[in-house]
């Protein structure tokens, strides 16, 4: 199993990933992320670009939403459980190839958190930042109004936890697993697309799962 996970992770972009230290014991010694594939992940690599991430427990965890709004706000995660739920169930596919069939997602339409806010005329995308002080992802207004962009409560019919980008992450369906920010913070409305961190680093901004990265399958819409 460390053989094939050290071959994938070598040949990723991901190489300057660093395995979330949160997921405790060996992985905090191994930025090499060869212990990204844990037993009991169900398949999926845990990554984070910061060496180590707060928690935020249930009290403790905010989510602002500002920018180019009217009425900017700022979330306890109570009240976010408060808020009508949706739950989607797609594929999730990382860019370097892994891949996640039917995994259900369950949050809050982002795009209800940005009509409560009051988008202002003019604005055209939203940046996402998050409580590890680092990572940072990009959406175009269109992009972060379809009804499969969530922020995520639940994955896997379980609240999310601290590995997984808990207490709350975006969860961007149609596009590759980079776009679904974990430890979602901030949500800013802006008047153009800022690249996030990936992006930065030679990623596709429109993200589209087989249109994008070089990915030339059919297209999925
Ligand atoms: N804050 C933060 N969010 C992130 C990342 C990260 O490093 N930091 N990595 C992205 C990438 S490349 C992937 S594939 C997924 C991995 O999510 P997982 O760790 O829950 O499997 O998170 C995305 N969101
Ligand atoms: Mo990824």
């Amino acid at each position: 199993m460390l053989g094939a996970g050290a071959l994938t992770v070598a040949a990723a972009p991901h190489l300057q990933s660093v395995v979330d230290a949160v997921v405790g014991g060996a992985a905090d010694k191994d930025p090499t992320g060869l212990t990204g594939l844990l037993p009991g992940s169900g398949g999926f690599r845990f990554y984070s670009v910061a060496a180590s991430v707060p928690h935020r427990s249930a009290a403790d965890y905010r989510l602002s939403v500002d920018g180019l709004v009217d009425r900017p706000a700022t979330y306890t995660l109570a009240r976010l459980r408060a808020l009508p739920r949706t739950r989607v169930v797609r594929d999730v596919q990382c860019v370097t190839g892994w891949r996640v069939p039917d995994t259900p997602f369950e949050g809050v339409r982002l795009s209800h958190l940005l009509d409560a806010a009051g988008v202002r005329p003019g604005a055209k995308a939203v940046r996402l930042t998050c409580f590890d002080g680092t990572y940072t992802e990009s959406l175009t207004l269109d992009q972060a109004r379809r009804p499969d962009v969530l922020v995520a409560l639940r994955m896997r019919d379980k609240d999310i936890g601290h590995a997984h980008g808990g207490p709350v992450r975006l969860y961007v369906a149609p596009m590759y697993f980079y776009k679904s920010a974990k430890w979602l913070s901030g949500i800013t409305v802006t008047d153009r697309v800022r690249p996030g961190y990936w992006e930065e680093r030679g990623y596709d901004v429109d993200a589209w799962v087989g249109r994008s990265n070089g990915r030339d399958d059919a297209p999925t819409s």
